[in-house]
């Protein structure tokens, strides 16, 4: 048991006011929840619709502690999103976010199935990371500059980078947003996605009107039904998603890309270690990949002649001490999870039902957007 930050299981009433995501408007939610508390810090939150108002959340202390005194990792997911985080027939969540809480675990507490997930949907998973009832959110959430300060978080390097798409159906004769002109749209509430829709459509001169649900099911009915004329969201979702209406193949998304949508896990602020480790963890995935190690080779590769090889693996130095964890814990990430290729390929590869294009997900050597900063 770590001395210094015991852990109290004790039941925390927040009132949370927080900004919703792009700021400009403002939610009010009263959550009861069990916590393991380190530490509390208030902050104040600037809400874009009134003055700064006071929240309280578990942020800063010892959040790898907490987890190795746990022996688990409390992850927060979707858990509701194919391909990304969604349960098998066995119960048991699959996907590229689930298996970046996977890599987390690996890391941390050298087994990657030592893992709580924590199902949420768009409006709950902030307040659940502030009240400290997960230790990260790794669920589809786009890093944005409100959600990085007045929300009280850190984000890591993207794991996905994405764009807003708009899904319609193929005999509705749509095939630009213009089409859509006094027509509806289907969003899910407390994201990204309602604001940047706004954006577009005014920008354009577009007119419509939204149908919004807090559950992604909600929509999804709803747009099969034909109450919406389209439905917008990642393109990710949108692709996963679909493959869940009647008709799937009746349905098309449209060319236009309506925002940058940066996809990747977050922490609370006030733990820089604990940042570090879920950076590191991404970063090694990152890496792997672009030194060509795999969880096949992975063994052999501790023998290898490369001497970023080996600092990766931490078979020379201790770059690992500095983050707290064992020297072997980017072994363990590739070994029982595999480098980045292997966790897009399982979820989202050319094996799977819905083969996305790397894309900006490439290696930078590829014209992608990954790159890992050096194990040194
Ligand atoms: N990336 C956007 C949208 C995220 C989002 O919540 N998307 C919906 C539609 S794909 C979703 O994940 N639904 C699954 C769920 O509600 O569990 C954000 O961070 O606001």
């Amino acid at each position: 048991m770590n001395k210094r930050f015991a852990l109290l299981a004790v039941f925390v009433v927040l009132a949370l006011v927080l900004v919703a995501c792009g700021g400009g408007e403002t939610t009010t939610v009263t959550e009861t929840v069990e916590v393991e508390v380190t530490r509390i810090v208030e902050v104040e939150v600037a809400g874009a619709a009134g003055p700064a108002e006071a929240i309280t959340f578990a942020g800063g202390g010892d959040t790898l502690g907490a987890v190795q005194d746990r022996g688990i990792l409390n992850c927060g997911v979707s858990g509701s999103l194919l391909a990304f985080s969604f349960p098998d027939e066995d119960g048991v969540m699959q996907g590229f976010d689930a298996d970046y809480c996977r890599a987390v675990a690996a890391a941390t507490l050298g087994d990657a199935e030592a893992v709580e997930f924590r199902s949420s949907n768009a409006s709950e998973r902030f307040p659940i990371l502030q009240s400290g009832e997960i230790d990260v959110l790794i669920r589809n959430t786009t890093w944005t500059l409100s959600r990085d300060t007045s929300l009280g978080f850190n984000f890591v390097p993207t794991t996905f980078y994405d764009g807003q798409g708009m899904l319609v159906r193929k005999d509705s004769g749509i095939t630009t947003l213009e089409d859509m002109d006094g027509g509806t749209v289907c969003v899910n509430a407390g994201t990204t996605t309602e604001k940047n829709l706004a954006d577009v459509f005014r920008s354009r001169g577009i007119s419509y009107e939204t149908v919004v649900f807090a559950e992604t099911a909600d929509v999804r009915t709803a747009y099969d039904e034909g109450r919406c004329d389209g439905w917008t969201t990642d393109k990710s979702g949108l692709i996963a998603n679909s493959a869940l209406l009647t008709d799937p193949e009746n349905h098309i998304i449209l060319e236009a890309t309506l925002s940058k949508e940066p996809l990747g896990p977050l922490v609370r602020h006030g733990d820089d270690n604990w940042f570090d480790i879920v950076k590191w963890t991404v970063n090694c995935t990152i890496l792997a990949e672009d030194l060509g190690v795999d969880s096949s080779n992975v063994d052999d590769m501790l023998g290898s002649d490369d001497p970023q090889v080996l600092n990766l693996l931490g078979v020379e130095g201790d770059l690992a001490q500095a983050l707290g964890l064992n020297n072997d814990f980017c072994y363990q990430v590739i070994k029982q999870v595999g480098n980045y290729e292997e966790i897009y390929n399982r979820a989202l590869g050319p094996d799977t039902a819905y083969d996305v294009p790397r894309g900006l997900n490439s290696l930078w050597t590829d014209g992608g957007l990954l790159y890992s900063p050096p194990f040194r």
